[in-house]
């Protein structure tokens, strides 16, 4: 377990990088984008991606040189083990909603010590709205601390998806998404995973279905949202590892079971 007076440290360290990180941004923003992209057409990265994450890698290795980075774009060492203490950044969550949109994108940090996810941080950096949370703490929207979730049933619930069920090839079910879609009150895509899961903390939305997401895009967002009462597995109840890419069901605790017990079908 972290030390209460370290963990209280990196939060506040945390909190004021990310909020620098984010006026970089702003103060870049009209600059002209080089778009590289990934792994396919739709997969983007920016030059700013890199450099918020450069810029992290910068100021963690500087203050805290034994701590491990994790990071989208890989700059830093490769990492393959949660001993000691990791951060785990996404520079731009939604990059295509920041290329496209300039906006609807976020920074995300979730920081895992022994295999703990004890901190975490959403920044919506164009709203300027800052989700954060410590473990056992509680979770906050900018000052104002969230509730805990209140019971739903389906019917009630508003679901956010992307489109990676449409993938053939992650064998999904789709008749019973499909089934799910009808059964829901709603359906939303926001396009970044972690703002999806900020959005589900405060409790705007009731769960968020994926099927391929890695570290960096809920890292934050899982303590985040532990903190009211969520929870966040893979598709199958099992839990996250925080290294590798996965399957993301996160939800409501009284609606969570319910979608993969009756809607999520790995072929
Ligand atoms: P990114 O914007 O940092 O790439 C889109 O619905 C969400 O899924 C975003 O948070 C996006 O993160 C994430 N994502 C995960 N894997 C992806 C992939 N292969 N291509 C595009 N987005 C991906
Ligand atoms: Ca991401």
């Amino acid at each position: 377990m972290m030390e209460q007076t370290m963990k209280h440290t990196l939060y506040q360290q945390a909190q004021q990088w990310i909020l620098e990180a984010g006026r970089l941004i702003k103060e870049k923003m009209d600059e002209p984008l080089e778009i590289m992209t990934k792994s396919s057409p739709k997969d983007l990265v920016t030059k700013m991606d890199k450099a918020v994450e450069t810029f992290f890698l910068t100021k963690i290795g500087e203050t805290y040189p034994s701590h491990k980075v994790l990071g989208e774009e890989g700059i830093g060492k490769a990492v393959s083990e949660t001993k000691g203490t990791v951060w785990i950044i996404d520079p731009i969550d939604g990059t295509m909603n920041f290329v496209h949109q300039k906006s609807n994108f976020a920074i995300s940090i979730g920081i895992v010590h022994e295999g703990v996810a004890e901190i975490g941080f959403v920044y919506n950096v164009m709203e300027d709205t800052l989700y954060h949370a410590m473990r056992n703490e509680g979770a906050y929207k900018g000052k104002r601390k969230l509730p805990m979730l209140p019971e739903k049933t389906l019917d009630q619930s508003i679901i956010e998806l992307n489109h990676f069920w449409l993938c053939p090839n992650r064998r999904v079910n789709e008749e019973k998404l499909q089934q799910l879609v009808y059964r829901a009150m709603g359906t939303r895509a926001y396009g970044s995973a972690a703002l999806e899961l900020a959005f589900l903390a405060e409790g705007i939305t009731d769960a968020y279905l994926t099927f391929s997401l890695q570290p960096w895009d809920y890292a934050g967002g899982f303590v985040i949202l532990r903190e009211v009462g969520g929870k966040l597995t893979d598709a199958i109840g099992e839990p996250v590892d925080f290294l590798n890419r996965t399957t993301v069901v996160a939800a409501n605790s009284s609606i969570h079971q319910e979608l993969i017990d009756d809607y999520i079908e790995l072929k």
